[in-house]
């Protein structure tokens, strides 16, 4: 069993895509074991993103995922992490493969609608940035 994070940023909840998120992700075999909505402030924005630090999307990425509210959702099932990602399709959504959630929603690089964990490290870092223990529910 492989838990990872992921998030409906900004953009993918003022599109109403919350429900889509989740349902292809439950589609998929995996389950939801934390859920919550949550507003990043600059900061938090930052310390999550803090791999990216540096880079030129950087201050852009970090406003807007500070633009407005997010859902953060803990998922857990065998293959988690790559079966999100699958899902998701590639961070340009024009080279995603048709039928992903980015190809068929997001509009650019940066306002991509999802983001999923990249590997189990990542997956834990980014998990216990929102979630502690007693707010994840594994049957
Ligand atoms: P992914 O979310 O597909 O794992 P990362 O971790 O490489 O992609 O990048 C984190 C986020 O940074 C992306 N989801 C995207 O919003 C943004 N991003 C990545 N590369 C660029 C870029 N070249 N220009 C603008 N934003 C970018």
């Amino acid at each position: 069993m492989e838990r990872t994070l992921s998030i409906v940023k900004p953009d993918g909840v003022s599109k109403n895509l919350i429900g889509e998120v989740i349902k292809r992700f439950e589609g998929r075999g995996l389950k939801v074991i934390g859920l919550k909505m949550i507003w990043m402030d600059k900061k938090e924005a930052e310390g999550f993103y803090e791999v990216h630090r540096g880079k030129p999307f950087f201050e852009s990425l970090t406003q807007f995922m500070s633009s407005g509210p997010s859902v953060v959702m803990v998922l857990e099932g065998d293959g988690a992490i790559s079966k999100t990602r699958e899902l998701m399709g590639a961070t340009d959504p024009q080279k995603a493969e048709q039928g992903t959630l980015r190809r068929q929603f997001a509009s650019d690089i940066e306002r991509n609608i999802v983001h999923g964990s990249d590997a189990p490290e990542t997956a834990a870092f980014e998990i216990g940035y929102f979630f502690n223990a007693l707010e994840m529910f594994s049957s």
